[in-house]
């Protein structure tokens, strides 16, 4: 990555004091490119988080950088009182024209983030109190959302999390089966077959649109280092109007089990009840006051169905020739979309244990 971009010139498009010192790839995402970059300032090391957004993927950037000024904004005016608010709220430097973003000669558009320090992301869940500062800070971001001034946020995928249309996808991608590789997903796609009468229900329950977040998964919002608060939510390219239920859904896919996302020992891929339930604490004790009743009671669902519908995305993408997602081996998508697909059969073993705990909280 580092060596397709010359990330020094790039930084130095962006109104950052002192000379540059270095930069490293950073996180593990599977869309974008990011950065650690360091600048020496008066003597001292000052981190930033340079990132170069995936164009063929957001066709718009100047679209999603706009949705972000917008919501970082918002959201920096809310928490101005804070002690600590330049850690609750991504701050992002303007280029030297003053933009939010830079558009190099060779097409790609960059941002840069004040780095946020003595906290991190975690690819899995460690512990329940983990599992409950992230759906906290999941909610709090939506409530604070709810009140953004028109006009409405731009799409920047357009169908994002509409699951109808992701197993239209991925009907097509059997169909063309460009890769050759359907034969060797054969058991995956009779597992998505066998789920299809789950997809349209959340699109069919005439839920509310809200600003979501629509990429909460758990290493998408930092946890303070000494209190291991959820202080900020990160990874806004996805801001846009959605569901309340796509967020929590993405929750519960990628902070009840301790496996990774790509973990090939499936036996490791569980769901744990007692995360499940800190998620819904989490989540409840900061969006509770503005869910409607047919969102709470679409929880446990949305949990299934964003499970799902990341197993076939990453399935479609198998079967595609691995076009979306950045893949390290041969069948790195296809072990994704396994890991997703055992994880919804432990959700469905678990659906009415999950229900009786929300009756209990909700009475
Ligand atoms: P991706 O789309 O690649 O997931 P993210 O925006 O989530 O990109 O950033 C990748 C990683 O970089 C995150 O998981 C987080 O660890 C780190 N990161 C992102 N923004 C910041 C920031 N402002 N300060 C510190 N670390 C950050
Ligand atoms: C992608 O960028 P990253 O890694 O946070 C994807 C999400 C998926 C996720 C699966 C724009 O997110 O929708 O849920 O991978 N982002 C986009 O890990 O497609
Ligand atoms: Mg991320």
């Amino acid at each position: 990555m580092s060596k397709e971009h010359d990330v020094s010139a790039v930084a130095c498009q962006f109104q950052i004091d002192g000379e540059f010192a270095g930069a490293t790839t950073h996180g593990s995402g599977h869309i974008n490119d990011s950065f650690c970059v360091t600048f020496h300032q008066a003597g001292m090391p000052v981190r930033y988080i340079l990132q170069r957004i995936n164009h063929s993927i957001f066709k718009n950037p100047v679209a999603v950088m706009e949705n972000i000024q917008r919501v970082t904004s918002h959201l920096a005016a809310k928490v101005s009182g804070a002690p600590d608010r330049s850690r609750l709220v991504l701050t992002l430097i303007p280029a030297r024209d003053g933009r939010a973003w830079h558009a190099d000669a060779d097409g790609s558009y960059w941002r840069t983030y004040r780095f946020i320090e003595n906290a991190q992301t975690y690819d899995s869940v460690e512990s329940t109190e983990q599992a409950f500062q992230a759906a906290k800070a999941f909610g709090r971001f939506q409530k604070l959302l709810v009140d953004l001034p028109a006009p409405r946020l731009h799409d920047t995928i357009k169908d994002f999390h509409h699951t109808p249309k992701r197993f239209a996808a991925l009907e097509q991608a059997i169909a063309c089966d460009v890769a050759g590789r359907a034969i060797r997903a054969k058991t995956e796609i009779e597992f998505a077959f066998a789920h299809q009468s789950i997809t349209s229900i959340l699109i069919g329950a005439n839920l509310p649109e809200r600003i979501s977040h629509n990429d909460t998964k758990f290493n998408n919002v930092m946890l303070d280092d000494m209190t291991g608060e959820g202080i900020c939510v990160i990874d806004l390219d996805t801001v846009m109007p959605g569901l309340a239920l796509s967020d929590f859904g993405d929750m519960v896919r990628t902070a009840t089990s301790p496996a990774k996302e790509d973990e090939q020992d499936l036996t490791k891929v569980t769901m744990q009840f007692s995360m499940f339930e800190a998620l819904v604490r989490g989540y409840l004790a900061s969006a509770g006051d503005f869910l409607t009743k047919a969102e709470k009671q679409h929880l446990v669902f949305s949990g299934k169905l964003m499970t799902f519908e990341q197993g076939i995305r990453f399935l479609t993408d198998y079967l595609q020739g691995d076009a979306y997602y950045k893949v390290s081996r041969d069948e790195h998508n296809l072990d994704r979309c396994r890991t997703q697909f055992k994880l919804l059969e432990c959700i469905e073993q678990e659906e009415e244990r999950m229900h009786r705990l929300m009756r209990a909280i909700e009475q």
